[in-house]
């Protein structure tokens, strides 16, 4: 047996661990399942094969993932740091990185914290408890479910957006075998306050919000994965296409674009998790391109930026340099168009091209 637990004491709890936002979603399959299912028939999850192989079968029920489960506690983290943002910010000799990529990786930050409220709600509530972390690896619908949970509305721009806080916080849930009221049940999701706005559509260099098809009004929106710069620079292995590539001006992982144009970003609060404080703000490109795989890995040890591998990386700092088409780095493109790796050297011919003759061509 197991002591009830309710909405208002979990999210105090969660909130004692470090999390801004919390809320509780029934651990039922998401009314967006179909959604989801339509997005990778369109093909929009490009080469992310992790969304569209039988883990995608697994995202329609989260007791898929605990078999227990009755309950879901989404939690949000807050990652903003008081530095420009990447649409305030232009100097070519230097690499944008984004956001949540500055310090600690998320994943273990928001998997320290919600060890520690699984700790507590384990005691709190005695045998019979199960439980499952999940953090943004799972294949469950973090956003469906934190909308639910009544952290915030989907934006156009398809982030979870908090009416105080913004957008810029992190997703983890923590499946649990309590019963417990979920927040729609006491109030329903917030509702969608994106109203006629548009800034984050237009801002983005390469159209990757795109309408999701679902609303007969056009007012529904969805990421084209294949155009979107924070699949080519973090997720996509080998080439990035020739067509997007000088719309990445100096990202080398990431992109925050539809979020710093966002309204609701103006007033955002900054996190007080010191993990989050930026390494280095925007490394120097010729540094970054000059590195062996072992700077790199120490150099980004603990952050989300490993995820792009090394080749991955050097071949998004040639990019970026031939966007930056400064004549200084002629030596540096150079010597990554020697590079064993196939893809990095074929990014720096392409970015020396243009150091040759200019942006357009
Ligand atoms: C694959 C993925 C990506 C892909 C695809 C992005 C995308 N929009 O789907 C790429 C690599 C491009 C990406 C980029 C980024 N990502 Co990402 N990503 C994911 C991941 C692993 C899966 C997302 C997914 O299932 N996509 C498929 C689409 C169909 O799902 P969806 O957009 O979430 O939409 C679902 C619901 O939200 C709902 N829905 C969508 N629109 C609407 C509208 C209405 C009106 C309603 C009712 C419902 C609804 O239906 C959909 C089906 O369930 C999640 C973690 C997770 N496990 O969920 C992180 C996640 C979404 N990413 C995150 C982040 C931080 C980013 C970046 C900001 C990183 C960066 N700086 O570069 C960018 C943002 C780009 C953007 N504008 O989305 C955070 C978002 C936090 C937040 N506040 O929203 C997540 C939740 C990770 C986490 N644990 O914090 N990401
Ligand atoms: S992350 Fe960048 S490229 Fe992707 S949708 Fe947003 S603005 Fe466009
Ligand atoms: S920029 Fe405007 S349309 Fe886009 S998510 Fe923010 S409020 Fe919504």
């Amino acid at each position: 047996m197991t002591a009830a637990l309710d909405t208002g004491t979990v999210r105090q709890l969660a909130r004692a661990c470090g999390f801004e936002l919390a809320g509780v979603a029934a651990a039922v399959p998401s009314t967006d399942r179909a959604r989801y299912h339509e997005w990778v028939a369109a093909g929009f999850a490009g080469e992310m094969r992790y969304l569209t192989d039988r883990r995608a079968g697994v995202r329609d029920d989260p007791r898929n993932l605990l078999a227990s489960a009755q309950s879901m506690i989404c939690v949000g983290k807050l990652y903003q740091t008081p530095w420009p943002y990447s649409t305030q910010w232009n100097d070519r000799e230097r690499a944008w990185i984004s956001r949540y990529a500055w310090g600690a990786d998320y994943h273990d930050v928001v998997r320290r914290g919600l060890e520690q409220l699984d700790g507590v709600l384990r005691q709190r509530t005695g045998p019979g408890y199960e439980s499952k972390i999940c953090v943004d690896t799972a294949p469950l619908l973090e956003r469906s479910y934190a909308r639910m949970a009544g952290l915030g509305w989907i934006g156009k721009n398809t982030c979870l957006i908090n009416q105080p806080l913004g957008s810029w916080f992190v997703l983890g849930e923590l499946l649990v075998s309590l019963r417990m009221e979920p927040g729609y049940l006491l109030d329903p999701p917030p509702p969608d306050r994106c109203g006629t706005c548009t800034r984050c559509i237009d801002a983005c260099p390469t159209a990757a919000i795109v309408p999701g098809g679902r609303d007969p009004l056009g007012r529904d929106f969805t990421i084209d994965s294949r155009l979107c710069i924070s699949y080519f620079t973090i997720e996509l292995r080998g080439t990035v296409p020739e067509a997007q590539r000088s719309e990445i001006g100096s990202h080398v992982f990431g992109c925050d674009i539809c979020q710093d144009v966002c309204p609701w970003n103006r007033r955002a609060p900054v996190t007080a998790e010191p993990a989050f404080a930026p390494r280095e703000f925007a490394p120097p490109l010729e540094r970054l391109a000059a590195v062996t795989e072992p700077e790199f890995r120490s150099m980004f040890h603990g952050t989300p930026v490993t995820r792009a591998r090394y080749a991955g990386f050097l071949r998004n700092v040639a990019v970026a340099m031939g966007n930056a088409g400064l004549a200084k780095f002629r030596e540096p493109l150079e010597r990554l168009a020697a590079s064993q790796d196939t893809a990095v050297a074929e990014h720096a011919h392409w970015a020396l091209q243009r150091l040759i003759c200019g942006p357009g061509c």
